[in-house]
């Protein structure tokens, strides 16, 4: 992949009198110039409302959301009217856990989730049981922090009206066979509904090899802008399901008493949608696609390798996940044998680098881990072998002053 570091303007910058190296991609991702330049450019030359306006400008604004939309829909081979535009991968899995528990889930049904969900793929699942009286399970994990499939199969039955799966885990890095499990789920009549905040920024991710029915993820993870999140459902599907938000330009017809819903994708986008972010994550798709997944995918997968081996020659170190960078994505979660995260990540911080620190939003994977915490550090297109190094001596430092 080129060096790209030049795009990322933040990476010029020091903090406590240290280059940044930033290594917290998984909780957001850094924006390239590209991508600024777009939302600005948009606030600048083509700033309307979308879909109402019969003046030129609101028709360039309404291009400019769709085009966005075409792209994201290209990126995971799917079809635009498949897309919809939400705030966030939490979003879109509220929306569904409201819009497909009301179509789908009836009481004694069961939601078959997994250990290693964050809490966006977990609690609304949980609140969906709670209000239909469904039963909420969740699927292991063997000793190396993969997905148990056994385990998986003995709570898959006729019963299970839902499976929601990370695509990669945010803590163990594990890459969940999103495939077989949309076999199995679909041989006994489930739906499919997969987490991808940290699968699409960083791997190549089309929807038809993976074969499940919903997908979710976040712009502000891949280069993209906050406030701004995508779910792909399957047509058929999203056209059964009712909507979610209700209010404007969601609706066809509407009377005092009653109204009737606007067509795919719009039935679920009630009110001013976020355009400005829509153009920034068109732009971040670009800016992906420019560089290649596949590039992207073995970039990390180097840097995930140097971050493992280096982590596990250091006998102070406990690593959770997959050993094989293949097996994984480019997050890597650890301890410090007897230190606190927050002690790890602090002092980290005054050499300027940034890692994350605490449960992860994946409390119940923590539990199951015995720890109450792990540090993280996790890759992305702008990290360089350079910067490992320098973490993993900042590591030592830490070791000689805490351990
Ligand atoms: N699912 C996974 C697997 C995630 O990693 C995250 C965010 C979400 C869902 C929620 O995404 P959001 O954009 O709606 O917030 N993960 C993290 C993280 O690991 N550290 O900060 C946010």
């Amino acid at each position: 992949m080129r060096n790209v570091r030049g795009d990322f303007p933040v990476l010029e910058r020091t903090v406590n009198g240290n280059a940044l190296i930033y290594l917290d991609s998984a909780a957001t991702a850094q924006k390239p110039t590209q991508v600024i330049e777009a939302i600005a450019r948009f606030y600048r030359e083509a700033n309307a409302n979308v879909h109402r306006g019969l003046y030129a400008l609101s028709v360039e604004a309404t291009e400019l959301y769709e085009n966005a939309r075409k792209r994201i829909a290209a990126l995971i081979g799917a079809r635009p009217e498949e897309v919809i535009f939400t705030r966030g991968t939490t979003e879109s899995l509220n929306l569904l856990a409201y819009s497909l528990g009301e179509a789908r889930v009836r009481e004694g049904d069961e939601i078959l989730v997994t250990v290693m969900e964050h809490h966006a793929n977990l609690i609304p699942w949980q609140e969906l049981a709670r209000r239909r009286g469904a039963v909420l399970s969740a699927v292991g994990i063997t000793p190396d922090g993969e997905l148990d499939m056994d385990d998986f199969r003995r709570k898959l039955s006729s019963r299970t009206a839902i499976v929601a799966v990370t695509h990669v885990s945010n803590v163990l890095g594990t890459i969940n066979p999103i495939p077989e499990i949309s076999r199995e789920a679909h041989r006994v009549g489930a739906l499919v509904v997969v987490d991808a905040a940290q699968s699409v920024p960083h791997l190549l991710v089309d929807v038809k090899e993976l074969g499940c029915d919903f997908l979710a993820f976040s712009g502000h993870k891949m280069l993209g802008p906050t406030g701004i999140g995508i779910l792909w459902g399957r047509r058929e599907l999203l056209e059964e399901m009712p909507p979610f938000l209700t209010g404007g330009e969601m609706i066809r017809e509407v009377w005092i008493d009653r109204a009737t819903w606007n067509d795919l994708p719009y039935k679920f986008e009630a009110g001013t949608p976020p355009i400005a972010q829509a153009v920034g994550l068109g732009a971040a798709v670009e800016y992906l696609v420019g560089l290649g997944m596949d590039e992207v995918r073995r970039h990390e997968e180097e840097l995930t390798g140097l971050l493992l081996e280096g982590l596990r020659v250091r006998d102070y170190v406990e690593v959770y996940g997959p050993h094989d960078p293949q097996k994984r994505g480019g997050v890597v979660a650890f301890n410090l044998r007897g230190i606190h995260p927050h002690d790890v990540a602090t002092l980290l911080d005054q050499e300027g680098i940034a890692i994350r620190a605490g449960h992860h939003c994946a409390q119940p994977l923590h539990r199951l881990l015995g720890i109450s915490a792990s540090c993280r550090a996790s890759v992305y297109v702008y990290n360089t072998p350079e910067e490992i190094e320098l973490f993993l001596a900042a590591l030592d430092r830490v070791w000689e002053q805490l351990g």
